[in-house]
């Protein structure tokens, strides 16, 4: 959360008791909301003017007590939240994924590829990126994948904090576990793909971990010994190796 209260919005002071929606921070949206707030009758809290601050209301002691942190739907984003786009399961796959980065930190060089196999364009608006703990990720913005076309989501924007990878989704608080984890890729109810790694997987430093070229084609990304480290070498990412929004290469053949 944003330490000031520059975005504080008085939203009900009365029957309902107090609202007060708050700055999102880092793509969430959150609203501070007391506990039972007192309600007198004639629906005005100790005879405060609807439109005063608590803090201005001589009947509250100190800011009101027992504020909870709760999630606000209608603030996500900044805005609503979109829709999820209709995809089928395997619509969408995870075709690489930059777990552990060598050349620049975690925290800004990991990124993930997705291929569009539906057939048809996809607006990515709505879809949420999750992982075997508590991250997630909204896209929540329009961007449009033509089918048959390669998406790369990530941590950084394409710069040096990334190692130059072009990364066109940026997500927040989201992480690839080095020894294990997964990506679940989500719109709406729908499970639309999903890799999990954890032992006997083979995460390479330094390098992405790419699906082979013809069980991309297949859609067939569950079974571990179908991934392998990229050995594809770019001038964009800075001596990691991966293929990053390009078609991926056979594991094994040389
Ligand atoms: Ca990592
Ligand atoms: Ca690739």
């Amino acid at each position: 959360m944003t330490g000031h209260l520059g975005g504080v919005a008085l939203w009900l002071l009365g029957l309902g008791g107090l609202w007060l929606g708050m700055e999102p921070g880092a793509g969430r949206g959150f609203v501070l909301q007391p506990e039972e707030a007192p309600v007198e009758a004639g629906g005005a809290r100790g005879g405060a003017a609807a439109d005063a601050w608590p803090w201005d209301d001589p009947n509250t002691p100190s800011w009101p007590q027992s504020l909870q942190l709760k999630p606000n739907p209608d603030r996500q984003g900044g805005g609503s939240v979109p829709p999820p786009p209709t995809l089928a399961p395997g619509a969408l796959l995870v075709t690489e994924l930059m777990i552990d980065p060598a050349a620049v930190p975690d925290s800004g060089g990991e990124w993930l590829e997705l291929l569009n196999r539906s057939g048809a364009e996809v607006n990515l608006r709505g879809l949420e990126l999750r992982d075997c703990g508590v991250d997630r990720f909204l896209v929540a913005q329009d961007f449009r994948l033509a089918a048959g076309q390669r998406v790369v989501l990530g941590a950084a924007p394409q710069g040096r904090e990334n190692g130059g990878v072009p990364v066109e989704l940026v997500w927040e608080e989201y992480q690839l576990g080095n020894r294990r984890d997964c990506v679940v890729v989500t719109a709406g109810e729908t499970e639309v793909d999903r890799v999990k790694w954890e032992g006997g997987w083979k995460v390479p430093v330094g390098a992405a971990l790419q699906l082979d070229a013809a069980a991309e084609a297949r859609g067939d990304n569950d079974d571990r010994r179908r991934w392998c480290r990229s050995r594809a070498y770019g001038d964009n990412h800075e001596g990691d190796r991966g293929s990053p929004g390009k078609k991926n290469h056979r594991c094994g053949r040389r």
